[in-house]
């Protein structure tokens, strides 16, 4: 009995493992005359992803896949007040200006990530910022970094993960710093100044936890619907919504159906959509990688087959291009130590599975 498991088992790697190399070979990636943003383009869709300044300076063939496969750049960590803002008086634009003059050169558009958030503040920030100074703060911060980029940014999202139905408060809004010391009014100030400093950008709010069938994402789809309601009752200038989509090939599933329906409730309230940070946790899968890659793949697959039904969708983006660099690997790492294998490109830089998903998805849905 269990040698005839161990035997399938044997050949199901094996015809993995051919399927892997031929797909990965050197000849396959010659041949490829389109790339990601291309697929996209076809279907009027900006294919981008995330990543660091830092990536892109040194890592030059990391770059060159980039500029590559990608339209759109967003800066994962250094447009984050910790990056951008030593003192409370201060900013240093340097990685910032170097990712705008690298978007400049290479003809890719650029998000804003992002404005106000309750993580990724500086050290300074608790003892300085209070209930009479948030405001000031707040607008000084969105006037001088939105303003001085002003016409070349595509999108900001300007406020971030405001919603946490866990918090207990009957608007689902998160307890942050913010909300502490200006209340709900906050969100509005955000999105009022970023139009004021840039009124091109298309200005963003940003979430996550919207797409699987539990109550928590409902409660979630629910809270940010209600939230965007409010925002446009009035008048707020909120454009889009960004639905950040880290997903796990281990987890709950998708209900086409609801995740349709909230998706087309916000496009009613005259709304783009960007999927903003889509990558797939392999975390609890088993170790070779081509069950991984196919798992992983299958999920990229469901999920846009489901969300890009939706014309209000203007963008996808992935957390990251490569495996060589994601987040995953140190918020998310496997038991076994294995390399998580999240994202389009492998660790080589080369096509994988989910990379001829999304292409697929991209140009077809
Ligand atoms: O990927 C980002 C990681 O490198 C940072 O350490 C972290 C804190 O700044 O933020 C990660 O990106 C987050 C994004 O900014 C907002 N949505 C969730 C992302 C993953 O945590």
């Amino acid at each position: 009995m269990s040698s005839k498991i161990d035997r399938r088992r044997f050949l199901f790697w094996f015809a993995g493992v051919l399927a892997s190399t031929i797909w990965s070979s050197k000849s396959w990636a010659g041949d490829r005359s389109l790339f990601l943003k291309d697929y996209a383009a076809k279907n009027d869709l900006l294919y981008g992803a995330a990543t660091l300044h830092s990536f892109l300076r040194r890592d030059k063939d990391f770059a060159r896949r980039f500029v590559e496969e990608c339209a759109i750049l967003v800066p994962e960590n250094d447009f984050k007040w910790y990056k951008l803002r030593p003192t409370p008086q201060s900013f240093d634009f340097t990685k910032a200006d170097w990712l705008v003059n690298f978007a400049e050169v290479h003809d890719l558009k650029l998000r804003g990530h992002t404005l106000v958030w309750y993580q990724a503040l500086p050290d300074w920030f608790a003892a300085e910022v209070n209930a009479t100074n948030a405001a000031e703060h707040l607008t000084n911060h969105i006037n001088t970094l939105v303003g001085r980029y002003a016409g070349k940014i595509h999108s900001w999202d300007v406020v971030n993960e405001a919603i946490e139905p866990k918090d207990g408060r009957d608007d689902g809004l998160r307890i942050t710093p913010w909300l502490k010391y200006l209340g709900e009014e906050y969100i509005e100030l955000a999105f009022r100044t970023a139009a004021a400093a840039d009124p091109q950008a298309l200005l963003t709010y940003n979430d996550y936890d919207l797409a699987y069938d539990t109550p928590e994402h409902e409660a979630r789809r629910t809270a940010t619907l209600n939230l965007l309601e409010r925002l446009k009752a009035k008048d707020v200038p909120v454009g889009a919504l960004g639905m950040q989509a880290h997903l796990d090939a281990g987890k709950a599933r998708f209900n086409a159906k609801k995740l349709q329906r909230f998706m087309q409730n916000v496009a009613d309230l005259g709304l783009k959509i960007l999927v903003t940070e889509l990558d797939v946790v392999d975390r609890s899968l088993e170790a070779p990688s081509i069950f991984r890659d196919r798992a992983v793949a299958n999920i990229y697959r469901e999920y846009l087959e489901i969300v890009l039904t939706q014309p209000a969708v203007i963008a996808v983006i992935t957390w990251g291009l490569s495996d060589r660099y994601t987040w995953l690997k140190k918020f998310r790492p496997r038991d076994d130590g294995a390399y998580v294998r999240p994202l389009p490109l492998d660790r080589d830089l080369q096509p994988k599975l989910a990379w001829k998903t999304l292409a697929h998805a991209l140009r077809y849905f």
